[in-house]
């Protein structure tokens, strides 16, 4: 019996050194220590020995037991270690490993310019105003001297939504320009006035490479005692050095727009070749940027603003051209074509 248990404890011993896993210790446990392991019935059986071998194989059956036990806790705490090492080392963080890179976007270059613009305007004393971009047709056109047979009431210049009930101020549209904000401004305020007013404005245009049904607008307007035709050039060439560089020079030619009189469109000589003709200018050694004149009287008069007292003049212009002729784009749809390839180039 006594060689019994030494072979028993040398057998359990060796398969114990062999265990890596828990639920093997668990069935380990149950074969030699269990309820019905050999050194259970082993220890059963003692009563079945003379005394002087009841103590003797009692004492080693025992010391055996001990001995398992404790070899069976001290494997258990082991393999519960490696395990737990093993986790931690799947899980550590390299904290020292570099970042994945993230994309920073940027601005629209549409933005960019509009902002451009608009701050040049505030640092010569403009406010800033939005105005909504589905209109009333009495805003659009017949208070900016626009009669209701002017051709760019036709459905073919103009998105027209539908209205319903009376409509004392004509149908609904997507403005053909900011200047309806104007008109809203000045009905509310008395002069001086000086706004620039941002925003998107449509019309129902063919696109190819210089229009587009959508586009944005800066226009601005100032209306004063004693305001001329040179406040009107001082303040629009002091923005053309802001915007395009302060060596450049403005070029005043007539020009028709129904809501000014008279009306001109300003020409800045190019930057890409100052003057001698070059792909921006297309050889004219000029760029024309925008449109003004001085405020017609008619509109004046539709606001309830005294023409012989006040003078005004007013300006606009395309953000989208304004963009292409700074950076030498030259197709507009490039601005709405949401092409990371074009718009990463604008960082
Ligand atoms: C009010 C009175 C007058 C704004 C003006 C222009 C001339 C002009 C075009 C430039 C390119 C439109 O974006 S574009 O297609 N605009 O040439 N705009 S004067 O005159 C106003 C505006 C509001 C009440």
């Amino acid at each position: 019996m006594i060689e019994q248990l030494e072979e028993l404890k040398s057998r359990a011993l060796e398969h114990l050194g062999r265990l890596d896993a828990l639920p093997a210790l668990e069935d380990w446990r149950v074969t030699y220590l269990g309820k019905r392991s050999e050194l259970n019935q082993i220890l059963r059986n003692l009563g079945t020995l003379e005394p002087s071998a009841r103590r003797t194989v009692g004492q080693i059956a025992n010391d055996v037991k001990r001995l398992l036990e404790s070899e069976f806790n001290d494997r258990r705490t082991q393999i519960e270690r490696t395990l737990r090492e093993a986790e931690v080392a799947r899980e550590r963080i390299d904290v020292t490993r570099p970042a994945k890179p993230t994309l920073i976007g940027q601005k629209h270059p549409i933005t960019q310019t509009l902002e451009e613009i608009v701050g040049a305007f505030r640092a010569l004393g403009y406010d800033v105003v939005e105005g909504p971009e589905v209109e009333w047709e009495k805003l659009n056109f017949d208070m900016l001297n626009i009669p209701p047979e002017h051709p760019a009431r036709d459905r073919w210049d103009t998105f027209y939504v539908k209205s319903e009930g009376s409509l004392p101020l004509g149908q609904m549209l997507l403005r053909t320009h900011t200047s309806p904000m104007q008109i809203r401004v000045m009905e509310k305020t008395k002069p001086p006035v000086r706004v620039v007013v941002p925003g998107r404005c449509y019309r129902y245009e063919a696109t190819d490479a210089t229009h587009e049904s959508q586009f944005t607008q800066v226009e601005g307007l100032a209306v004063d005692e004693n305001l001329t035709f040179a406040d009107l050039k001082g303040t629009l060439t002091a923005f053309t050095h802001m915007v395009f560089g302060p060596e450049r020079r403005t070029r005043f030619r007539v020009d028709f727009f129904p809501f000014v009189e008279p009306g001109a469109e300003m020409a800045v000589d190019c930057h890409g070749c100052h003057g001698a003709g070059c792909r921006i200018c297309k050889q004219s050694g000029w760029l024309e940027i925008m449109g003004a004149g001085m405020v017609h009287p008619k509109v004046l008069e539709g606001v309830g603003y005294d023409p012989s007292r006040y003078t005004g003049f007013a300006f606009g212009m395309g953000v989208e051209r304004i963009s292409m002729l700074k950076y030498g784009i030259d197709d507009i749809r490039l601005f709405f074509a949401n092409d990371l390839r074009f718009l990463r180039q604008f960082r």
